[in-house]
């Protein structure tokens, strides 16, 4: 079969591309390895940006979300067993966070998607990319479900299939500069299938390492802890990983009860940053995963993802009216907020982990420092709201 752009993986990135495309009568055909079934329950982000919830809803897009997502406006740090709530909505011309879980989304674009007759064909299996240097690259794979190989041409391939891809890995090798860092900590990602004890997200800094506590909904809850690089999933039994995030969420002088519940979800997550310039190469565009991965501190990843898929978009939709301009300055717009996010992320990851134990207990005291700097100072706590909830 033939189409004007080929998009690779159905996640945040590539639904946003093919939704967008359809909206602007451009013809797009979109492949994903997994079944719907899959892509619509796999957890994963769960805080979405003022600005690309405003984009949601320019598009139509936003229906479901409007109807069951939480509104968020300020968070918490917690350091010697003492809170500090940033008020961060109020800094930031009232702009909030969303907190709707990826999946759910997911499910929604998706519905989109083919609600309006989207070509998007789940397990396809084996998917290469060719001829991505010529005017006419083209993508084949084979269909998991009947076993019949299939092949699309196209102008342009959108490759948003995440960091472990086929598209990035297609780029001839040479052709694009990495950038990798390891933050030198391992977080332990745990889902729980139990109610938030917090209205606000809760950032930890305790001697034994950062612990986190992240919203989902009124049943679900996502914490994160601490580790040295190397430990395993193995090591962290149900039991422990309450007794720990008991402990280093507590507070001192303030009663406080965190609400346990069945965990659904145990995984060690590498903490590396990556990012490739350019975003692309010949016919293909990367967005999302595919060209930058950041910690998930301070919540960027999907944002990030969203915003790529939306500026290929638009760029593509140029195109067809005939202008180049939006598509030959993509990867050097999205790269700008790319890095941006990074740099704050960072920032973010110094300030969270210190070394645990005495060995950490100068860059605790430089984290109390920061929080404080920004508690008393009007044009500090701007700066963070800003990056914090995503500069429009
Ligand atoms: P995705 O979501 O990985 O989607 C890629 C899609 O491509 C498919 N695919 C292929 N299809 C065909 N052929 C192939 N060879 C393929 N290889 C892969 C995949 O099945 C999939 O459907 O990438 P995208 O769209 O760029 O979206 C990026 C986001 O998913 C990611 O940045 C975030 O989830 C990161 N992230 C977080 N981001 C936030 O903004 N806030 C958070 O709080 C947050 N928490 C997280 C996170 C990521 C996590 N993990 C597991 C990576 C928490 C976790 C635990």
């Amino acid at each position: 079969s033939a189409t004007k752009v080929a998009v690779i993986g159905a996640g945040p990135a590539g639904l946003i591309v093919a939704n967008l495309l359809r909206k602007a009568g451009v013809d797009c055909v979109v492949v994903e390895r997994h079944t719907r079934a899959y892509v619509e329950q796999r957890p994963r982000a769960g805080m979405i940006e003022h600005r690309v919830v405003e984009m949601l809803r320019r598009h139509g897009l936003a229906d479901r979300l409007d109807q069951m997502a939480d509104a968020h406006t300020s968070c918490e740090f917690r350091i010697d067993g003492r809170r500090h709530e940033i008020d961060y909505s109020a800094l930031y011309g009232g702009r909030r966070h969303y907190v709707y879980p990826q999946q759910e989304l997911v499910t929604d674009l998706v519905a989109a998607f083919l609600g309006t007759g989207g070509d998007l064909r789940f397990q396809a299996e084996g998917v290469r990319l060719h001829d991505l240097d010529t005017e006419r690259p083209s993508v084949t794979y084979t269909d998991a479900a009947t076993g019949r190989a299939a092949r699309i041409d196209c102008d342009f391939v959108a490759g948003c299939d995440g960091f472990h891809g086929v598209s990035r890995a297609s780029v001839p090798a040479g052709a694009l500069t990495e950038y990798s860092h390891h933050h030198g900590i391992n977080w332990l990602s745990v889902l729980a299938a139990a109610p938030p004890s917090t209205r606000s997200v809760i950032y930890a800094i305790h001697p034994d390492g950062f612990a986190g506590h992240m919203l989902r909904s009124s049943t679900v809850s996502r914490f994160y802890l601490q580790c040295p690089v190397g430990d395993s999933v193995d090591n962290w039994p149900d039991e422990r990983v309450w007794a720990e995030l008991r402990k280093r969420l507590a507070l001192r002088d303030e009663r406080w009860t965190l609400t346990e519940g069945p965990i659904t979800e145990k995984r060690m997550l590498d903490m590396r940053s990556f990012v490739v310039e350019p975003m692309g190469h010949g016919r293909l565009h990367l967005a999302g995963d595919a060209a930058h991965v950041i910690t998930p501190v301070g919540g960027k990843g999907m944002n990030l993802a969203l915003h790529d898929g939306e500026r290929l978009a638009e760029a593509l939709a140029a195109h067809y009216a005939g202008s180049d301009a939006l598509l030959g300055a993509y990867s050097e717009t999205c790269l700008r907020r790319v890095w941006r996010c990074q740099e704050f992320s960072r920032w973010m990851t110094e300030m969270l982990h210190a070394p645990a134990g005495e060995g950490g207990a100068f860059q605790r005291r430089l984290a109390v420092a920061r929080l404080e700097h920004i508690l008393s100072s009007p044009v500090a706590a701007a700066a963070f709201a800003e990056d914090y909830l995503g500069q429009d």
